[in-house]
Order: structure tokens, then C-alpha cells, then sequence
């Protein structure tokens, strides 16, 4: 862990879930918080009712503008212009903390010339937020004595996510908002473990702990510790392995626990692709859309019937202990992974331990790798099995009698000086036109999980919220003749799917939102795979679509 970037680039929450009941004032931009991190959702909405003041970005009206003290309802993909605004009138009324700035921060005249001409009406222009609306949050936020921002999917899925998440780094270190409590730079990670994936290397340019593979050190670490040469090449990104098969540049793949046929934008493109691999490896929970385009699928065991840790969006390493033996001829992951190593290296050194008769486990076990991640990064080098017994240890916990690191950054920023970036705005890949005049917007909803595998097998779940649709603002119906539940067609370059119509004013005239959780009427047939150059996020929050009405007769026989 070698500073702010790598920390940011980790995409870790620099503060805790519990101390958002002290901040002042909270800006929530691009997260659904109460459908999609409920109980991070509860913890602001407490903290609102305690006097913070919630300040909310997102371009639809989501639950928790009902508490919010401003709402900024910008359009999609123009919260680069708006974070800059917030700066420039930050700098322009001298809100900004000076003595912060100077000791802990460096490119400052590079970044204050950058955003000399973002000034809130240019930024109205843009993004659709009024000026006043935009001058009124920025001395909010930067009158705050702590001021956490709290972002995730509306922020980072766009051509320019990185850009995003930089200038809301901008704004943290320009209004010092580092390293104390209810504060800090926060992205609300999506899966009970990615934070834990992220951090052991599931990345194609990082070992485990951010290590990079281009760092001669590092490749000759962890040649050391895996006992064998490790390559100097970087790997691709999920995101770029479409199109590399496309290319001919890839031939097999081994996919665990994602079903990208459904969640892949230009799910069309991707299906494609992955019907001319010459080899598909799905190692799933069920039999997904995905898998069922697999030579070869490794049923997995679930959550509830294996042993290890996961690391949560706050940086906690929790130790899960399996409830019940896996069913069938389920195993865990790990017995997977290692049964498949043990094959593919053989006498050169792959190791398989006994089966266990009840648990079907296979050694090296999950205490076994967890005692190797301690050997491969500093930040967990105090952890064990016997201290997580005891309960939960937060990164950085680098010696054995450390009590781990709950808030970042509070002895000075961990890279040294926090990096101004000089940016500048650049809008979404695809834009309305007059053959797709709308834009689509896609995301959660509370009771659905990605591509559904496994919430619409939930009864109660599915009851829930059984069905796709398109909410769209009640002007741009009445243009269309639609009424609530009519039957539409929405296309968009790529493809077209079939859903019914919600009128609600939750969403601005000009934008429509499709949950991407059903696959009867996938979102991702059409939303667009352009992806961020830097990070390879696909652009799956903004692409121009069209909606049409489809005639009563046609959409009865659409049913069928
Ligand atoms: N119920 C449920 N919870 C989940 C998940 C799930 O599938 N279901 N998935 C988990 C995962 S992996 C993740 S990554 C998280 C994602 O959590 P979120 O990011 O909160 O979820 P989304 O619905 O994708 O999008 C969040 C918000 O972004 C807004 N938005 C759209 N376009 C823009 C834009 O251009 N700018 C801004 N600022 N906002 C925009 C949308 O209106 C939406 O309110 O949720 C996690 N939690
Ligand atoms: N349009 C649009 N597309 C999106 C997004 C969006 O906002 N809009 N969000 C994107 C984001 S942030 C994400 S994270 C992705 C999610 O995309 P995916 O990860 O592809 O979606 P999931 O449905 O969560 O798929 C996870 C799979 O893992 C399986 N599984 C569950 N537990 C285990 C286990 O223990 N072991 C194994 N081997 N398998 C298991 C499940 O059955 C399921 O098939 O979608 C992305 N796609
Ligand atoms: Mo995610």
C-alpha cells in the first residue's frame, strides 16, 4: 500500500459505516444507498435525522432525497462538470482549507487553473443542475467541520469514472476531509467480498496488497513465495475480453461466480464472443445463462457451506465459517481451484491434500492461504486466524499486536502528499440524437440481485418485484401516447427488448431507467460497452435509446 492512488485505486472506503453517524454533512452521488447498501442507508438517514445535513447527486429521485437538505438532479454522465463547479466556488468564496492544503497536498496551482473556468453557470449548462443549486452545496460542504462523500456505480460507470473519482478526491483534500471521523472519500463496494478480491490480486496488473507487476521487487517477492517464476505481463480486464476474443487473442476462459451474458453491456457482443471461445470453463452455483454456453461447468459451493474470510467495503476482514456441507457434487471454490492446479502442474509441484468425507474439502485450506496472504502484504501481516477469532481486524493491521486501521489517513496522507489532479471534463460516449432521442440510464433495485440467479429463485423476493420495466418521465409518455403499463419497445444502437412503461417524475424529462436484473428484457442488450480508458469500467450509465409504443394487439401476442 504505497499512497493515496493506490489506496483510491483500491476503492476502499478511507472511513467506517458506523462513524456516518458523526459527520456533518454527507454528499451521496451516484448511489441508490437505501436499495442497494441498505444498511449504510439507515446509518445516513439516522445521521440526517441527528442534524447532518445530506446532500444528494443523482439524476433520479431515489429515497433518500426524501431527507436530503439539497438534491442535485444532474443528467447522466456530467458529474465530472458538477464536482468541478463544487470546487470553483469552493476556491472563488475562499472556503477551502488552506493549512490542509499546503501540508498535505501537492499540484495545487495546476488544479486551481483547471477549474478557473468551471464556473456553476457553465456547469448548469452541462449538467441540467441550477447554478444556485450548485453554489448553495458547495458552501455546505465546505462549512462542514467533517464532510464524508459516499459514491459508487453512478460516479464510475462512465468513459470518464476515473476522471470522476479523482475530482471527488479533489474535492475531499481541498476541503480537508481526510483522516478523521465522518469524513473521508468513500466507495460503498458492491459484493460481500470484492473488497477482499481486489485486495489478493483479482486485477490484471496487480499482485496481492496493489503490488504491481511491473515492479521488479514485487515479481521477486512473490516468485519466492509461490515457489515458482511469475510472469512480468500484464492480463486483461474482464471488460476487454470480448472484444480480445473477437480479435483472436484469446481462446479459453474460466469464469467463477459471474455470469456475464447477462451483466456484460452489449450483452449481445458478448454472447458472441464467448459462443467462439474454443474452450468455456463456468464454475457457478447454477446453471446461469452463461454456463449453459460452457464445455465444461465445476458446480460451486455457496457462501453458507465454506470456510474463510471476506473483506467488506469498510476494509474489515471477517472471518464466515461454512453452515452446512455442500449438496451434490458441489464443492468449494478453493477445492476447485486447487483440484485443477494439482492436474494442470502434477509432478512439477501441485498439491491436492485428502478429501474430506463430510465437507468435500481439499487441502490447502482456507486457514492455510490465509496464513500465506500474511506472508504477501504488510497491511495483513498482523492477522491471523486465532486474532479474527476474536473478532473482526481492519487493513492496514501490519503487526501482531496492531488494532488494525479503521480510518485512513489520520497520521498525514498515507501516499505522503494527496495528489490534486488537473482534469477536464469530458462527456459520455453515445449522446441523444434524433433517431434515439432518450437517454437510458440502468441500475438496482432493492429486492433483485444482478442477473437474478439467485434472488428470483427467492419466492419472497421475486414477489417482490416480479418484473422488468422503464420509468419514464409522465411528458415524454404523454409525446409517446403511453399510458402506465402500456407495453413498449426501448432500442438503442445495439439491440431492443420488450417492457412495460412506469410513469413516474422520478426521472427528468429526456432519461428513462431500466432495471438490468431480468433477463426477459435485458438492459444490457442495449446499453453500451465503451469503457473507461484508464480503469475499463463499460459506460453502463449513460447510452441514447428510443422507446416506442407497441400496438395492444402486438404486445398480446409478445406474451405468448
Ligand atoms: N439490492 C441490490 N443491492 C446491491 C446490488 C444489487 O444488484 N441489488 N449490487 C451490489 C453491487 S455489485 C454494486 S456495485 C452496488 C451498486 O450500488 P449503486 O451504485 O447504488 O446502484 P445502481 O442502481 O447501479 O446506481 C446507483 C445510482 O446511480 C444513479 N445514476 C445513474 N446515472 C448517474 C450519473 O450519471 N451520475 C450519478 N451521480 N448518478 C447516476 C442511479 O439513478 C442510481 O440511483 O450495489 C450492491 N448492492
Ligand atoms: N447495465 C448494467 N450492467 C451492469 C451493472 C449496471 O449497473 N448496469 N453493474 C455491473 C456491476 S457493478 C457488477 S458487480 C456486475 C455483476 O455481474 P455478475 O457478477 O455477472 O452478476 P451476478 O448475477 O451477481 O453473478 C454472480 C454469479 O456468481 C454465482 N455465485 C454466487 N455465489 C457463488 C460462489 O460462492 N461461488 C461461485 N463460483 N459462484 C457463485 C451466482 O450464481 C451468479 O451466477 O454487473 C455489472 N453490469
Ligand atoms: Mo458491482
Amino acid at each position: 500500500m504505497t499512497g493515496l492512488v493506490t489506496v483510491l485505486g483500491s476503492g476502499a472506503m478511507t472511513n467506517t459505516i458506523n462513524g456516518i453517524i458523526e459527520s456533518d454533512v454527507m454528499l451521496v452521488i451516484g448511489s441508490n444507498t437505501t436499495e442497494t447498501h441498505p444498511i449504510i442507508g439507515l446509518r445516513m438517514l439516522t445521521a440526517a435525522k441527528k442534524g447532518s445535513k445530506l446532500l444528494v447527486a443523482d439524476p433520479r429521485r431515489i429515497k433518500l432525497c426524501d431527507s436530503a437538505t439539497l438534491w442535485m438532479q444532474q443528467r447522466p454522465g456530467t458529474d465530472g462538470a458538477l464536482i468541478h463547479a463544487l470546487c470553483h466556488v469552493i476556491l472563488r468564496e475562499g472556503l477551502e482549507d488552506a493549512a490542509f492544503i499546503e501540508a498535505h497536498t501537492e499540484n495545487f496551482a495546476a488544479f486551481k487553473d483547471s477549474v478557473a473556468q468551471c464556473t456553476p453557470e457553465w456547469a448548469e449548462k452541462i449538467s441540467q443542475v441550477p447554478a444556485s443549486v450548485i453554489e448553495e452545496a458547495a458552501r455546505i460542504f465546505a462549512s462542514a467541520e467533517k464532510a464524508g462523500i459516499y459514491y459508487t456505480m453512478g460516479i464510475t460507470q462512465h468513459t470518464s469514472g476515473t476522471d470522476n473519482v479523482c475530482a471527488l478526491a479533489n474535492l475531499a483534500l481541498i476541503t480537508g476531509n481526510l483522516g478523521k471521523p465522518g469524513a473521508g472519500l468513500n466507495p460503498l463496494r458492491g459484493q460481500n467480498n470484492v473488497q477482499g478480491a481486489s485486495d489478493m490480486g483479482c486485477n490484471p496488473t496487480y499482485f496481492p496488497g496493489y503490488q504491481r507487476f511491473d515492479d521488479e521487487a514485487a515479481r521477486e517477492k512473490f516468485s519466492q513465495i509461490w515457489g515458482t517464476p511469475v510472469s512480468g505481463r500484464p492480463g486483461l480486464m474482464a471488460t476487454e475480453m470480448p472484444a480480445a476474443i473477437t480479435e483472436g487473442k484469446l481462446a479459453g476462459l474460466w469464469i467463477m461466480g459471474e455470469n456475464p451474458i447477462l451483466s456484460d453491456p452489449n450483452s449481445d457482443h458478448a454472447r458472441k464472443a464467448f459462443e467462439q471461445l474454443e474452450f468455456l470453463v463456468v464454475q457457478d452455483i447454477f446453471l446461469t445463462e452463461t454456463a449453459e454456453l460452457a464445455d465444461v461447468v465445476l458446480p460451486a459451493a455457496s457462501f453458507a457451506e465454506k470456510d474463510g474470510t471476506f473483506t467488506n467495503t469498510e476494509r474489515k476482514v471477517q472471518r464466515v465459517r461454512r453452515a452446512v456441507p455442500p449438496r451434490g457434487e458441489a464443492r468449494d471454490d478453493l477445492s476447485i481451484i486447487n483440484m485443477v492446479s494439482k492436474r494442470m502442474l502434477g509432478s512439477q509441484g501441485g498439491y491436492a491434500g485428502p478429501v474430506d468425507p463430510l465437507y468435500h474439502t481439499v487441502a490447502p485450506l482456507a486457514a492455510d492461504v490465509f496464513a500465506e496472504i500474511t506472508t504477501c502484504w504488510q497491511a495483513m501481516a498482523g492477522m491471523s486466524y486465532d486474532r479474527l477469532e476474536q473478532g473482526a481486524l481492519t487493513w492496514p493491521c501490519p503487526e501482531a499486536d496492531h488494532p488494525g486501521t479503521p480510518i485512513l489517513h489520520t497520521q498525514g496522507i498515507v501516499r505522503g502528499k494527496g495528489l490534486l489532479s488537473a482534469l477536464t471534463w469530458s462527456g459520455p460516449e453515445e449522446i441523444p440524437d434524433e433517431e434515439y432521442p432518450l437517454i437510458l440510464t440502468t441500475g438496482r433495485v432493492l429486492y433483485q440481485y444482478h442477473t437474478g440467479t439467485m434472488t428470483r429463485r427467492s419466492p419472497v423476493l421475486e414477489g417482490a418485484a416480479p418484473s422488468a420495466y422503464v420509468e419514464m418521465n409522465p411528458e415524454d409518455a404523454t409525446a409517446l401516447d403511453l399510458e402506465d403499463g402500456n407495453e413498449v419497445q426501448a432500442s438503442s444502437r445495439r439491440g431492443a427488448i420488450r417492457l412495460p412503461v412506469r410513469i413516474t417524475d422520478r426521472v427528468r424529462k429526456g432519461l428513462v431507467f431500466i432495471p438490468f436484473h431480468y433477463k426477459e428484457a435485458a438492459a444490457n442488450l442495449l446499453t453500451n460497452d465503451a469503457l473507461d480508458p484508464q480503469c475499463k469500467i463499460a459506460e453502463a450509465k449513460v447510452c441514447a435509446v428510443k422507446v416506442e409504443k407497441i400496438a395492444a394487439e402486438n404486445a398480446a401476442i409478445s406474451l405468448n
